[in-house]
């Protein structure tokens, strides 16, 4: 390996070992690592063709893939090699590792959930392939300026991107607007824009190699590269039109985070990488079939969320408009290769485009959504509608054009089934089915905790990596003194190295004795960190007033982003940074409370938070977190979890057991029967002297004394909407923390009651769930004996 580094230093990067860059090392690095991925990619793609395998294409705008470097090594089984060869050529192997950009393709538990799946694909050997599309900028990066966050570019394609390649030959147009033209009952679309759309590929090789599949995102690029004639002429505007719109449409990716965007280049990027997906797929069909009506047998598409819900239409238009079907016949042959998943209830975060919008855009398309929507109409009378106020209803096509539609936790799934999709459920009942989310064991316990992951291969050996389930061993052992201890001393090995980091990024001395208490996702309403940061107020305000009343001493970490135009969750950012300022500051508390919320939290901060926590704040509003993902990394890595019984938080504490969860708060019926009482927050509010207070510290100004006003939109809110119940659970929540309080100072019980939550949430393997998919849904096939046969 060591020769392969230098080789490539030398022949990829045109670099020698003195003068070689940290970059240069990490990208030799890399490439070794790549070329031990090509024998089992080909090997992969070879057994596909050969067995005329059929293939899951799974199409999503977003991928939150993280670092590779480590994922590669471990996925190889190479990582003592690889860390042994850095060494032995004088280079700090930690170093290149932290010198990888965080690939952010996505925003939040939707993208990243992608990324799992395709780990769990490969490692299952299901001959299957990612569609995304290849941004330039990533998820925006996030400072705060005081306490304000401002986003920033992110910027990881700026140097070369060590592990795809580009594919010029594999190049598709994409065209937008023109006019349809009907002669004698065909119907031709003739695209007044058209881009290219190429493919990058990036291997993804599952655990120990056995089997290797293909992320492939799509960027654009004109169709021609500019016009000479309007150049030479000096119009140098016109000259590159055509460069422009290619060059926006995988420019940024949409930092919105379950919240619609009304965008026209968000459509035009939505149609791009969906269309570019199926004309690939159907060369590749085309291949080894000469009937398209086949193709149900070849290809399961999976619609990753409505964001590539066009797949329907522009399937419907190629077998129509291109191979001469009845429209009737071209619509059911496209449903049978269509599943949709749904990621959220949210109503806000149901696409919706203005009909006008989608007409201009994709002119072909709406006659076609026209067509499918009378096809229902005239089956099914009284069917919801896609097509409505002058809007096209992205949930209603994406349900109606697929075989199978599902939600991503058991209470997500029954509450899609009474909620948004209520009468088209009625309309086909067998049509719902659920899918809980699920992690790959390999980036979330085995990667990204080295100290548990080894203590749990020399007491159960390493099977547990590819059959998680095999944890459930463990449970023999929360009676066992020694385990719990070695168990505990790998969680104390993270605090201290979470601790470091927080002192060198943020300035703040943490105690690792300390409770870790953690809340990192996207900020938003219904997730409430709002709650969380009342809640560490009050218990400040007592701490404060009475310091030796035996406190079990807390830290409380935050992370995540808010969307740039989502004015109170930035609020809501800006109130923890104000309340850490003070808070951290307060000479009485100084060993008992800290707050602490590092800015641009991304996959690879999760990495080093969730081993290190010992608290998951899983808080939510009963009923609108779909799942959560982050939720089973914390239980998987021996957290606790404080939560509601809201998404997978259901079935986790349904895993570990009720005596292993602090459960509180209102459940989904309650949230929906409270909110039917005319001032139920104000009502609320008045019954808690603890949450009155806290209010009126922060609307005199406590925390923002500087500007008093600051936050009276927010406090006032609270008071005369709270929409997301704060107040109504609140008191609960307090009193439930206090619980957890009394526990931790238990430390031999926290011990077992931690160790049952890592033994127990096996389940939650993405493994499981893509098992479920294939079964379920896809009705595909492993390639390697024996993978499938597990539960699902
Ligand atoms: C949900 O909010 C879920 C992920 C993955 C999110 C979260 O609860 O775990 O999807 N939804 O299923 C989303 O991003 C656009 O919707």
């Amino acid at each position: 390996m060591k020769d392969d580094i230098l080789a490539h230093l030398r022949y990829s990067l045109g670099k020698d070992a003195g003068h070689a860059a940290i970059y240069d090392w990490r990208m030799a690095l890399s490439l070794t690592l790549r070329d031990r991925m090509m024998d089992s990619w080909f090997q992969s793609t070879k057994t596909s063709y050969d067995r005329h395998a059929k293939r899951v294409y799974y199409l999503s705008m977003e991928f939150l893939i993280g670092r590779l470097v480590e994922d590669v090594a471990a996925n190889l089984g190479l990582v003592e090699e690889a860390r042994a060869a850095v060494a032995e050529l004088g280079q700090d192997y930690d170093l290149l590792v932290k010198d990888e950009p965080d690939a952010a393709l996505g925003n939040g538990g939707l993208g990243r959930l992608a990324a799992c799946f395709m780990d769990s694909l490969a490692t299952l050997g299901i001959p299957a392939m990612g569609y995304g599309i290849r941004y330039e900028h990533g998820l925006f990066e996030q400072d705060f300026v005081e306490g304000q966050q401002i986003e920033k570019p992110e910027t990881w394609l700026q140097q070369r991107h060590a592990w795809e390649f580009e594919r010029p030959e594999v190049s598709y147009k994409v065209g937008f607007g023109g006019h349809v033209h009907h002669h004698e009952g065909k119907a031709q679309w003739h695209p007044h824009e058209t881009v290219i759309a190429t493919a990058f590929d990036t291997p993804v090789v599952g655990w120990q190699g056995r089997w290797g599949n293909t992320l492939r995102l799509w960027s654009a690029r004109p169709q021609k590269e500019f016009d000479l004639a309007s150049f030479n002429r000096g119009d140098y505007l016109a000259a590159s039109r055509s460069e422009a719109l290619a060059r926006t449409i995988c420019r940024v990716l949409y930092p919105d985070d379950t919240t619609e965007s009304g965008k026209e280049l968000r459509l035009k990027q939505e149609y791009f990488f969906t269309a570019a997906s199926i004309k690939d797929l159907l060369r590749r069909f085309f291949t080894d079939h000469d009937d398209i009506r086949q193709l149900p047998d070849a290809a399961a598409i999976q619609l990753n969320d409505t964001h590539p819900a066009i797949a329907g239409p522009e399937l419907v238009r190629i077998l129509a408009d291109e191979h001469g079907l009845e429209m009737a016949e071209a619509i059911d042959l496209a449903r049978r290769c269509l599943g949709y998943t749904n990621h959220t209830l949210l109503p806000e975060a149901l696409e919706r485009w203005p009909e006008w919008l989608l007409g201009r855009v994709l002119p072909r398309h709406l006659e076609i959504i026209r067509a499918i929507e009378a096809g229902q109409q005239a089956q099914y009378p009284g069917s919801p509608r896609i097509l409505d106020h002058g809007n096209v209803n992205m949930g209603e096509l994406a349900f109606i054009m697929a075989h199978k539609v599902n939600g991503v936790s058991a209470l997500h799934t029954d509450l899609v089934k009474s909620t948004v999709f209520a009468d088209l459920h009625r309309i086909h009942p067998t049509r719902i089915v659920n899918q809980t989310n699920g992690i790959t064991p390999r980036r979330w316990l085995h990667g990204c905790n080295p100290a548990l992951s080894g203590l749990i291969t020399r007491e159960i050996g390493e099977g547990w990596a590819a059959d998680l389930e095999q944890l459930g061993a463990l449970r023999t052992r929360t009676g066992d003194p020694d385990f719990l201890r070695a168990f505990m001393a790998a969680k104390r090995t993270n605090k201290e190295r979470l601790s470091n980091w927080v002192q060198d990024h943020c300035g703040i001395a943490i105690d690792p004795d300390a409770m870790f208490d953690v809340q990192i996702k996207r900020i938003h309403e219904y997730k409430r960190q709002l709650m969380n940061i009342l809640e560490t107020i009050a218990l400040w305000n007592e701490m404060h007033a009475n310091p030796q009343a035996g406190w079990t001493p807390r830290v409380k970490i935050f992370g995540g982003k808010a969307a740039p135009g989502y004015h109170v969750a930035k609020e809501i950012i800006r109130l923890i940074n104000d309340v850490a300022a003070v808070v951290n500051n307060d000479p009485v508390t100084k060993d008992l409370l800290k707050i602490v919320y590092p800015p641009n939290y991304n996959v690879t901060m999760a990495e080093l938070l969730i081993p290190a926590a010992d608290l998951s704040e899983q808080i939510s509003t009963a009923g609108k977190e779909a799942s959560g993902t982050g939720n089973m990394k914390f239980a998987l890595n021996g957290a606790l979890t404080i939560g509601t019984l809201d998404g997978a938080n259901v079935e986790i504490r349904e895993h570990v057991g009720a005596e292993n969860f602090f459960l509180f708060g209102l459940t989904a019926e309650e949230v929906i029967e409270r909110r039917s009482h005319h001032g139920y927050a104000r009502a609320a509010i008045e019954q808690s002297p603890r949450m009155q207070k806290v209010l009126a510290q922060i609307a005199e100004g406590r925390f923002s004394p500087q500007e008093p006003g600051r936050y009276h939109g927010l406090v006032g809110n609270l008071w005369d909407h709270d929409h997301f119940l704060v107040s109504c659970d609140f008191d609960s929540y307090f009193d439930t923390q206090r619980r957890a309080d009394e526990a931790f100072k238990h430390q031999a019980t926290w011990a077992a009651m931690a160790l049952s939550n890592t033994a127990s949430v096996g389940w939650f393997s993405s493994d499981r769930t893509i098992r479920g998919y294939a079964r379920d849904i896809w009705n595909v096939h492993s390639a390697i004996d024996g993978q499938l046969e597990q539960s699902a």
